[in-house]
């Protein structure tokens, strides 16, 4: 993607990590928690927030000429801005985005995070996102906010890893750390055991084993915030894996919770751009083609010692 306008795009996302902070930070003194009484494509019950920054991203894009169309687990068919689209047959790009993880920690003022991919559009395209059903390897840059005690703002674009802090008195991030690489084991595993039951017998053997360590210096301790962005960035900073498995349906197939374009994909971008790995639990996740662009799978993200163990523990048989 070239330079001008990866700038373009990662500072628009850097001003809807702004503005959303803020929201957030606000929002149970102003009436912005709880529930808006709508579902999402994907049958949840959407937070007044979820439905807030989606429109945030969508008015920040709309006059950013780079982006084409964009892709959001908060609608079901992509947006386009038909004046992008026009004016950038041949460098138009799609921005796919979970525009608020974790939003089940909107309520408890737990941390949450916004997830974004961009993808190059086919010169030729229609309106339905079909051309844009490539594997994650396609994918020109990838990133989070995460709104913790701090925010922070980290991507790539397929050259390292940069994270940058937001800092209230100047209104900016401020590069906090380059080229970031991730440690190549950890001391976390980061899942909701509260489902082992529900799980692969690969999935439950990977838990067992992490649990069954007795000595200090190979054994794991477990957390986990239930936002994907925050569980992701401990295996980033310190190590680890991160995974939510498939859960066993009735005709006894293995379904992820993740979505693969805005979820999994982009931070499994992240992980291998800072010498990590991302699985879905048989093999490399940025390999796997979505059918749909609001497709699931199961991950196994962030080390690369404990996700080849979650390959050779057969997580997803
Ligand atoms: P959304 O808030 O974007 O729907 O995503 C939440 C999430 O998919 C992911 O961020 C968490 O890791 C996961 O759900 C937590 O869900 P559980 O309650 O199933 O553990």
């Amino acid at each position: 993607m070239p330079a001008a306008d990866l700038a373009l795009v990662i500072g628009r996302i850097a001003l809807a990590g702004k503005l959303i902070s803020g929201e957030i930070a606000r929002a149970s003194i102003a009436g912005g928690l709880g529930y808006s009484g709508d579902t999402n494509v994907h049958g949840e019950e959407q937070k007044k927030l979820d439905d807030w920054t989606n429109q945030v991203f969508l008015s920040l894009f709309e006059n950013c000429a780079p982006v084409c169309s964009l892709i959001s687990e908060e609608m079901e068919t992509p947006k386009h801005f038909e004046r992008n689209c026009h004016s950038r047959e041949h460098a138009s790009y799609a921005l796919m985005l979970d525009p608020l993880d974790g939003s089940s920690n909107t309520d408890v003022n737990g941390s949450l995070g916004s997830i974004f991919s961009v993808r190059k559009r086919a010169v030729r395209h229609g309106n339905d996102g079909r051309d844009l059903l490539g594997p994650g390897s396609q994918q020109v840059a990838a990133g989070y906010v995460l709104y913790g005690p701090a925010t922070q703002l980290i991507y790539t674009s397929g050259a390292g890893v940069d994270m940058f802090t937001f800092d209230p008195q100047i209104a900016e991030f401020v590069l906090w750390k380059e080229n970031l690489k991730m440690p190549p084991r950890g001391p976390y595993y980061s899942c909701n055991q509260g489902n082992i039951t529900k799980w692969n017998p690969g999935a439950q053997n990977l838990v067992r084993y992490l649990t069954s360590r007795k000595d200090k210096n190979s054994s794991y301790s477990m957390r986990y915030c239930g936002a994907f962005v925050a569980d992701f960035h401990r295996c980033l900073i310190d190590g680890g894996i991160y995974m939510y498995p498939g859960e066993i349906s009735s005709d006894g197939k293995s379904k992820g919770k993740l979505r693969l374009m805005y979820e999994c994909a982009p931070l499994g971008m992240v992980a291998e751009q800072a010498g990590g790995r991302a699985s879905n639990g048989k093999g490399r996740i940025l390999d796997v083609v979505p059918k749909d662009i609001h497709d699931r799978e199961p991950v196994y993200v962030g080390s690369s010692i404990e996700v080849a163990m979650a390959e050779e523990y057969r997580a997803e048989g």
